[in-house]
């Protein structure tokens, strides 16, 4: 009889010992969510409780014990880069993607680029892998500017271009994404070797995606004739291209003009001789470097700056 009393409250006890382990950890947060790959499950959340932020548009500081690095801005931005523009279709060539040419990793900070708050982006080989509309043209630079001091930047980072215009995060389809907290702020878009371009106005900014077509004449952009004007059946504005020496300015003789890097590419003697690959004196981004004929990488840096006068140079339209 004592033995069977005995061994029924060991019983009971297990049961509920049991019991208590089956209840899963949970945690209050804002923002979340899991996802599962290869049988690998991950949960994550964004920040611990916080009451209020506060932000003198440079800075910002949120209450609570600890705050995670939240997303407060997305954008959708459309831009065409001059280089590889064809007015006749509309996108742009993806030659380098096609050619295995783009690198996983962005080459801004390897070319002295210095970021703010951004730096390093990688992708995969799965979003290079992408053909179509939306395969990735070319690595770009986001900035995100003040509002009251457009020379200062805020926030910017390495995000990817597709055929169409759109520039999107490293995983080759999502809005870009700032940390820095919702306002108005001006937007500036950067190209290894095009002259960059930036909002005449600042511009409204929250977590729901702002659209800005930089592609569109409507769009009013700073400076005087910031971007080209390509004629075709689809007609666009797109960023000069030609800065080879990504120094700010096309120029075609003359002291660090961007013409002699392409020769000098290919060799420095045989004019005719070409080379392949991610190099930024391949000015219309189609794998190949090229001083003379045919899709030549030389004849649109005279274009760029006006066609006839040599010495002529075009600067890039941002503070
Ligand atoms: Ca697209
Ligand atoms: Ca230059
Ligand atoms: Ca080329």
């Amino acid at each position: 009889m004592r033995i069977t009393i005995a061994l029924g409250l060991s019983f009971t006890l297990l049961c509920g010992t049991t019991h208590a382990q089956f209840i899963a950890p949970s945690v209050l947060a804002s923002s979340g969510g899991s996802g599962t790959d290869s049988g690998v499950t991950l949960s994550w959340t964004l920040g611990e409780p916080a009451t209020e932020s506060l932000s003198n548009g440079t800075y910002s500081a949120t209450q609570g014990t600890q705050q995670a690095n939240p997303i407060r801005i997305r954008l959708n931005i459309d831009a065409f880069l001059q280089g590889p523009y064809d007015p006749s279709s509309g996108s742009m060539g993806d030659e380098l993607r096609s050619n295995g040419y783009i690198p996983l990793t962005e080459p801004y900070i390897a070319m002295g680029y210095l970021h703010t708050g951004g730096g390093g982006e990688t992708t995969s080989n799965d979003v290079l892998a992408v053909t179509g509309a939306d395969a990735i043209v070319d690595w770009v630079v986001v900035e995100l500017r003040s509002a009251d001091d457009a020379t200062m930047i805020l926030e910017s980072h390495s995000a990817l271009l597709q055929r169409d215009g759109d520039i999107v995060a490293t995983d080759g389809s999502s809005s870009i994404a700032f940390h820095t907290m919702p306002g108005n702020y001006h937007i500036a878009v950067l190209h290894r070797n095009h002259l960059a371009i930036m909002t005449l106005d600042p511009i409204a900014l929250n977590t729901t995606p702002t659209d800005l077509d930089l592609t569109s004449d409507a769009t009013m952009t700073y400076g005087t004739n910031a971007r080209a004007s390509v004629a075709g059946s689809v007609p666009a504005k797109a960023l000069w291209c030609g800065d080879v020496t990504f120094d700010g300015d096309v120029k075609y003789t003359g002291a660090d003009n961007d013409r002699d890097p392409i020769l000098s590419a290919i060799g420095g003697s045989i004019p005719t001789a070409t080379i392949t690959g991610y190099r930024p004196e391949d000015v219309n981004l189609d794998g190949e470097v090229k001083y003379t004929g045919l899709n030549n990488d030389r004849d649109p840096i005279l274009q760029v700056i006006g066609g006839s006068v040599p010495t002529l140079v075009r600067e890039a339209q941002i503070p």
